[in-house]
């Protein structure tokens, strides 16, 4: 029989690796789409005893209580730290961290970059949802001009704050990383393509080629003070014109 018209495949159910526990994210959130992939992709791979995941500060903290892999939590900003020695004391692993923009691009810029450049076979999930979504919604250093936050009322104003950080442009130059791509979730044709993108991204770590980070251009509700469906809108009219998607960068 056709695989696509097997009964077990006409039913939309939740990925195996997802346990009962109900999420915490709001309705309209990237993140629970995000760790819905990661759990089909560590599944369909195989690797659900041998992945390690590295949990951040900000929303996703609690990563480690919806997808029933290992996980280590980490300092703020710091799990590309932890990965790293996580990856090489225990090569046969899949590693992968999972960061905010807060996390990844303001206190752990330091971090990132140097794992990157290092070329440590692990995966940088980082999702860029322009705001420190857990802490209320402050400004964020990938908050776009002109935007509104609870820390810039007015809108983000560069001359105060500097322009919107673009990481992975700058990840790209290092000869560490292996792929570089952006992806986003507001669609079920985005949701696809994101998860080849992770999958991808997975594979590179265990051949590896050196470090693959997967942006995730986001959404957040809450501290946009947008409907799921307006931020969706927002996100394709704004975020898409300063993070625009795709591979950039392919090895
Ligand atoms: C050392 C330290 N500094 C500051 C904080 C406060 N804090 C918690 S989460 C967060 C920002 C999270 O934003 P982001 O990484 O973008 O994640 P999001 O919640 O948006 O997914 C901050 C500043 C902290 N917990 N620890
Ligand atoms: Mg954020």
């Amino acid at each position: 029989m056709n695989d696509i018209v097997k009964p077990e495949n006409l039913v939309y159910s939740k990925p195996r690796l997802m346990n009962d526990n109900p999420m915490h994210y709001c309705p309209g959130c990237s993140h629970g789409v995000v760790h819905k992939l990661i759990a089909e992709v560590i599944d369909e791979m195989g690797m659900e005893e041998n992945t390690i995941g590295i949990a951040p500060v900000g929303c996703a903290v609690f990563a480690y209580n919806y997808i029933d892999i290992d996980w280590e939590e980490a300092a703020h900003g710091r799990a590309p730290a932890i990965a790293t020695a996580i990856k090489r004391l225990n090569p046969d692993k899949m590693v992968f961290t999972y960061q905010g923009d807060g996390d990844l691009a303001a206190i752990g810029t330091a971090e990132t970059i140097h794992a990157c450049n290092r070329g440590e076979n692990i995966v940088i999930v980082f999702i860029n949802n322009a705001i420190y979504g857990m802490t209320g919604g402050q400004m964020a250093p990938t908050t776009l001009e002109g935007m509104v936050t609870a820390t810039c009322p007015y809108g983000r104003n560069v001359e105060l704050y500097g322009y919107p950080l673009k990481i992975s442009d700058l990840v790209v130059k290092l000869d560490g990383a292996c792929y570089v791509t952006r992806q986003s979730v507001e669609t079920a044709a985005a949701v696809k393509k994101a998860k080849k993108a992770l999958r991808h991204a997975f594979e590179n770590s265990m051949a590896k080629k050196g470090t693959s980070l997967v942006e995730f251009v986001s959404t957040c509700v809450s501290g946009w003070k947008m409907s799921p469906e307006n931020a969706n809108k927002w996100l394709q009219e704004n975020m898409f014109a300063k993070y625009p998607l795709g591979d950039l960068k392919n090895v």
